[in-house]
């Protein structure tokens, strides 16, 4: 079992019940576990012109592999309206593997940790709730180290509907 932590976020039809519907999907995954939810939080979308963002992290046990994961969590968007007009674009639901275990992955369908987790409020402050300031990233920093370069600016920690 490895310990991954899954970005959720979600700037249509709804975010927060697309968000509960992510994670009741993401508790049903094969040989898998949902160990943690972070609260939601509510941010500007980072390209101007769209709705606010709702996010949130999830922690998972895990024996899939990685490739298998994101199959899985593709199907789980699918499922739940997503559209790929352009990227970045609006979206009902995005999941994103952040961390998987200590793996560094890098292949042309899947790069770990996240490319951008590291400069994201709205990734950060979520994950510090489910996993230690210790944490360490495959680069060695530390989720402390990420979160005291990154300053919780523009962040809305929401009550959850
Ligand atoms: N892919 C590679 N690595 C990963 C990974 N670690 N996890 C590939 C998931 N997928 C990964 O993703 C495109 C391809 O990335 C996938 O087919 C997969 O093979 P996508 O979800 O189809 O496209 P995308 O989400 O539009 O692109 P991208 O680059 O993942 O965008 P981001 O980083 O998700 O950013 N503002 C706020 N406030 N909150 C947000 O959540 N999100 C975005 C989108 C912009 N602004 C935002 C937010
Ligand atoms: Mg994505």
């Amino acid at each position: 079992m490895e310990r991954i932590y899954i970005g959720m976020g979600s700037n249509l039809a709804a975010p927060q019940q697309q968000l509960h519907n992510a994670i009741e999907a993401l508790a049903q995954l094969p040989d898998t576990t949902l160990v943690g939810v972070s609260a939601f939080y509510q941010s500007d979308s980072l390209l101007p012109g769209q709705p606010r963002y709702t996010n949130a992290v999830a922690a998972l046990d895990s024996n899939l592999a990685p490739l298998a994961l994101l199959d899985a969590l593709q199907a789980i968007e699918n499922d739940q309206g997503r559209e790929r007009l352009v990227r970045w674009g609006p979206r009902t639901l995005d999941l994103d593997i952040l961390l998987f275990g200590d793996r560094l992955i890098d292949e042309p369908r899947l790069k770990v940790p996240h490319y951008q987790m590291h400069l994201r409020a709205f990734v950060l402050y979520p994950l510090a709730e489910l996993a230690p300031a210790t944490l360490q990233l495959p680069d060695k920093q530390t989720l402390g180290d990420l979160l005291s370069a990154c300053p919780f600016v523009g962040l809305e920690r929401v009550t959850q509907a």
